[in-house]
């Protein structure tokens, strides 16, 4: 379906302010657990999802080789422009942009992403671990220095080439073939790393947005606040809210943002598995499809993958403990210089 310019604009300007199924064992060596579920279809053995930072230099290699890996496979869904399967990912994406931002679908789908993402780097790629998070209160003002932009064990440096382009890293050489936006152009994965738009990530902006007393006013704060600082501190391809899959970092980011969906939900269980809100489009327009029409976001409501998994409800990404997901989070652990023992003398 082709987006009307009006609403290119639209989303342009709203830029970020608004904006596990199955698993089957691999031949790789096993540092996680593969998530499972016992005959009642209850979660028993959960993924681990953890900080990057706290990923030994092993776990970050693994991670960014299966990411490499899904990057080499050929497309599964043949969607428009889609040459390999982490461009079915950025598909998926890149067409429903306008119905899952800026709404009460922005989380819900979002979160369906991020286990896409782990399921096919696990599947079709023997990734043992989990999908790692972003921990970005750490990283507030000094992003461009981060261990994340490691050439080796990270994701490359902020876009020093020629138009932006990441000039190190293992996927300086990926050829994207979706972006930027709506349009499918063969480029590079671009960056334009800024310290000063990482604060809405700060644990200050963090915990505001916790202390949210619903989901109608929490997803816009975690919208606005720390989802817009990850993708802008980054910027370039994974600025754009309509083609950002198209940095792996995008899944580092809103993994990080997921935990934090996941970090409000836990502190009112289960209430919070059933609280939704907002509409189920940004937009009020009558070229969106019918069933993505300016109306309030159910639990019954479908998350459309585009055939790269399968579809799951709202209600089915509601619980990360449930039939469809299964995985926790890992609090980030500081340095231990962070928390130095009070026993300690300086001149002792
Ligand atoms: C990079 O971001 C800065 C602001 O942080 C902006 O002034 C500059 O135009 C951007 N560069 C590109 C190539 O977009
Ligand atoms: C919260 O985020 C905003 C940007 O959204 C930033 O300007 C502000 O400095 C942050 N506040 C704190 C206390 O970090
Ligand atoms: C949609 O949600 C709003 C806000 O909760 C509520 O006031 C309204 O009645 C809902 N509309 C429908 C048709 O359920
Ligand atoms: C996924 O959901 C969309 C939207 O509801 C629907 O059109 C599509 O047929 C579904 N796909 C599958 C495989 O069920
Ligand atoms: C977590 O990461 C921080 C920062 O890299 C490090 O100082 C700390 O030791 C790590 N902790 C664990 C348990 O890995
Ligand atoms: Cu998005």
């Amino acid at each position: 379906m082709r987006l009307t310019h009006t609403l290119l604009c639209v989303l342009t300007a709203f830029s970020f302010e608004l904006g596990a199924a199955t698993p089957t064992p691999f031949h790789g060596h096993s540092f996680a657990p593969s998530p499972s579920s016992d005959m009642q279809g209850k979660c028993t053995q959960k993924l681990q999802r953890r900080a990057w930072q706290n990923l030994s230099r092993a776990e970050k290699k693994a991670y960014l080789d299966a990411e490499l890996c899904l990057m080499s496979l050929p497309t599964k869904t043949g969607l428009p422009a889609a040459v390999t399967r982490f461009d079915d990912l950025i598909k998926a994406h890149q067409m429903q942009a306008y119905w899952v931002h800026g709404d009460g679908w922005f989380l819900p789908f979002h979160r369906l992403l991020m286990s896409a993402h782990e399921l096919l780097l696990r599947q079709e790629c023997g990734y043992a671990g989990a999908q790692p998070y972003w921990e970005e209160t750490v990283t507030v003002g000094k992003v461009s220095t981060c261990e994340l932009l490691d050439p080796v064990y990270g994701f490359g440096g902020g876009g020093t080439g020629p138009g932006g382009c990441i000039s190190d890293g293992p996927f300086k050489d990926y050829v994207l073939h979706t972006g930027p936006g709506e349009e499918n152009t063969v480029q590079c994965i671009h960056r334009n790393v800024s310290d000063t738009n990482s604060w809405g990530s700060s644990q200050a902006n963090v915990t505001e947005c916790l202390q949210k007393p619903s989901f109608a006013t929490a997803w816009p704060c975690l919208e606005k606040r720390p989802h817009w600082a990850g993708h802008n501190a980054i910027g370039g391809e994974v600025a754009n809210p309509i083609s950002s899959p198209g940095d792996p970092l995008f899944y580092l980011h809103h993994t990080w943002l997921d935990k934090l969906w996941w970090n409000w939900q836990a502190l009112d269980l289960p209430a919070r598995l059933e609280d939704i809100a907002g509409h189920t489009s940004s937009v009020k327009n009558p070229a969106l499809p019918a069933d993505y029409s300016f109306v309030n976001a159910t639990l019954d409501d479908v998350l459309d993958m585009y055939g790269v998994v399968a579809n799951a409800t709202v209600r089915d990404v509601m619980d990360i403990r449930g039939e469809r997901l299964c995985f926790e989070y890992v609090e980030y652990q500081p340095p231990a210089e962070e928390n130095p023992k009070k026993t300690w003398w300086p001149w002792g």
